[in-house]
């Protein structure tokens, strides 16, 4: 294995160390040597939203990790997120001395065709690899490489470029989403931005590959309330976003950051909105009060199952029907995640199980197949057992489509079927998610609106939930005119009348309702005539070694428009307008 010169950043020749930090290049969501049409690299759209035709969400994330990486680094550092295999070639000739890979097991073999173009190009530059796939079992051995970081990455990057591991982290500014959008309407406003106040979970539920990846310990970024708000209202300002997406698996776990993180906003009188990840058993610790306080407006649970026995100790107890709906009187979206083909299921008790997630009403309802992924304790016992599929490919391992293990009761294509009709039933028997999303904002209104008297924080949230219900509202025309079928229909029309009453529509309001039923229209026809498949565009971020004393917190970005040839993107840009300018901030 090659060492990186470890002279504090700095090589020998007295230039910064250059370092490479890239994802995994695209087409994301095909089927080629390299991948498969159900990877999609958009969260709602592969896995939560999917079934819902042309009322799925429709965003992209950034590979995040690498920005924390490049933040943290003293050398200079470009960030390349969403490659075509030739634009990866052609950055890594550019000549650096180190070329880290960020990778998910199920794009392994992406990550060992950039090793391999890496040491032909670049025969020099070392190789790190990081991320989950770096718990693929054996990765060094199957892919060349001269590093392999499992875990928090931050720490021992530095270590291995010489720098102190222990030095403060500083937080980069991103936005949580690109190119947001759903019935191809651009999301309104400014994207909300990353918060990530640490990695990991402690709870170590057995099938969680976050929780194993990470030692089932928590890395904090952003130790106290202060941090966090100090973090937050940094960010803010810079963006002009108040809004949050807060990337951690449980963070209310730590119940007196966030304490005194609403302590903060209060006593400073400014508040922000987040959304975030929680188990129920740290929403009922924390109390569904301090959520209002704290201005959550989006929770992710994972209810997981029905029963006790595909179940974990973090629901014991669990009434998740009635915590569901408490949260959403309160405004606050939920989105409920379970588990499908589990050992305990069986054709004969699976289709309770997705009643039980369709009685739910979330706003939005996550299905994803039992994956046993490297590193769990799942994947060992698994193993123990001889149940793992060794044969399936790697690029299968993404739980919506085939079972990566061996389950008696769902031979063949079975595991896909239930899937695809989990979803399809769900969509059919709760209508689209973006008409809950009102749905549940309007309510959230309604609550507040109702009080005699509200303190500032309450109003902020009430002033929050307006804009949203109104910013959304025009689309039930169009929901309307696409239904899935005649209760989606009804539900649209009611609740458009609702908000009316609510919220009286401005003159503009009125006049965008029918702009947002023609857009809805056309991206249907070009959905129908060209696929859904929307590419995410390559983004290329560069940091100098010298602009990270200066300014710690500020990313330059470069937005590179080699993958944008393609007909069809083009004509979903149309309809995306205006979601480009997220690209250059
Ligand atoms: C955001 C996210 C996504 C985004 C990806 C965006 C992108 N540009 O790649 C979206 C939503 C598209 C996505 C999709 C999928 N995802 Co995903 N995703 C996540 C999520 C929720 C957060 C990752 C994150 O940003 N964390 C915050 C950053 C700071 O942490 P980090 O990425 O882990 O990076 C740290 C270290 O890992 C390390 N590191 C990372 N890269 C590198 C590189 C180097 C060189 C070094 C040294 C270190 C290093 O350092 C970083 C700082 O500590 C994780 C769950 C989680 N909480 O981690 C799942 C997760 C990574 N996803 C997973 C999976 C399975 C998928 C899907 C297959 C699921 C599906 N069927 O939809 C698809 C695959 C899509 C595709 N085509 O690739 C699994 C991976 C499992 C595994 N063992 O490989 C995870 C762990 C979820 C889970 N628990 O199962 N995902
Ligand atoms: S609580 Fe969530 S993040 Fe934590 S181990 Fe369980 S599934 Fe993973």
């Amino acid at each position: 294995m090659r060492e990186v010169n470890p002279v504090r950043g700095v090589n020998v020749s007295g230039r910064p160390i250059r370092i490479l930090l890239s994802g995994v290049f695209g087409p994301f969501g095909v089927d080629d040597e390299f991948g498969r049409k159900e990877n999609i690299m958009e969260l709602f759209h592969n896995q939560v939203t999917r079934g819902q035709d042309t009322a799925s969400f429709r965003f992209f994330h950034r590979s995040f990790g690498l920005y924390f990486l490049a933040a943290n680094v003293n050398a200079d550092v470009t960030v390349l997120d969403f490659p075509s295999r030739g634009r990866f070639e052609k950055e890594v000739a550019q000549g650096y001395d180190v070329v880290g890979i960020s990778f998910i097991a199920p794009n392994f073999v992406k990550a060992r065709e950039m090793a391999r173009i890496t040491r032909r190009v670049a025969p020099g530059a070392t190789i790190v690899l990081g991320g989950h796939g770096a718990a693929v079992e054996d990765v060094e051995e199957k892919i060349d490489c001269d590093h392999v970081v499992r875990g928090e990455g931050i720490g021992p990057l530095r270590r291995l470029l010489g720098q102190d591991p222990d030095a403060p982290i500083v937080h980069p500014t991103l936005p949580s989403s690109e190119r947001s959008s759903v019935f191809g309407l651009p999301a309104p406003g400014i994207p909300a931005s990353l918060l990530v106040p640490g990695v990991g979970c402690v709870n170590g539920c057995r099938f969680c590959s976050t929780s194993h990846f990470f030692g089932k310990n928590y890395t904090a970024y952003l130790s106290t309330g202060r941090q966090m708000f100090e973090t937050a209202r940094r960010i803010a300002d810079e963006t002009g976003t108040d809004e949050f997406f807060v990337m951690d698996e449980n963070f209310l776990k730590d119940k007196q950051r966030a304490l005194d993180l609403i302590d903060e906003m209060e006593r400073h009188d400014r508040y922000f909105s987040f959304h975030i990840f929680s188990s129920t058993e740290t929403i009922r610790a924390f109390g569904l009060h301090n959520l209002e306080r704290l201005n959550v407006t989006f929770v992710w649970i994972g209810v997981e199952s029905s029963s006790s026995e595909g179940n974990f100790e973090k629901n014991d107890g669990l009434d998740a029907r009635r915590l569901i709906s408490q949260l959403q009187e309160r405004g606050i979206l939920v989105l409920a995640s379970s588990i499908l083909c589990a050992e305990h299921h069986t054709p004969d008790n699976i289709q309770n199980e997705i009643d039980f997630m369709i009685g739910l009403e979330a706003d939005f309802v996550q299905f994803m197949l039992l994956t046993p992924l490297p590193v769990t304790k799942l994947y060992k016992d698994h193993k123990a057992r001889g149940l793992l599929r060794m044969d399936l490919p790697l690029e299968e391992w993404h739980g919506q489509k085939e079972l990566s293990y061996r389950h008696p009761d769902f031979p063949g294509d079975a595991a896909q079927r239930w899937i695809d009709s989990a979803f399809r039933q769900e969509y059919e028997a709760n209508s689209c998610s973006l008409l809950r999303v009102i749905r549940t904002v309007v309510k959230g209104y309604e609550r507040l609106d109702r009080r005699w008297q509200l303190d500032a924080g309450q109003k902020a949230r009430k002033r929050m939930l307006e804009d949203c219900a109104r910013a959304w509202a025009p689309v039930l025309g169009g929901i309307a005119h696409l239904a899935v079928n005649r209760q989606e229909r009804e539900r649209a029309l009611d609740l458009a009348r609702r908000v009316r009453r609510v919220l009286p529509p401005t003159l503009l309001d009125r006049l965008k309702s029918p702009a947002a039923t023609a857009l809805a229209v056309a991206w249907r026809a070009r959905v129908r005539l060209l696929g859904d498949s929307i590419q995410p565009v390559t983004i290329v971020t560069r940091t100098q070694a010298q602009r990270i004393r200066i300014a710690p917190s500020t990313i330059p970005v470069e937005v590179v428009s080699d993958d944008r040839e393609r007909v069809s993107d083009q004509i979903a840009a149309v309809a995306m307008w205006a979601t480009e300018p997220t690209l250059a901030n």
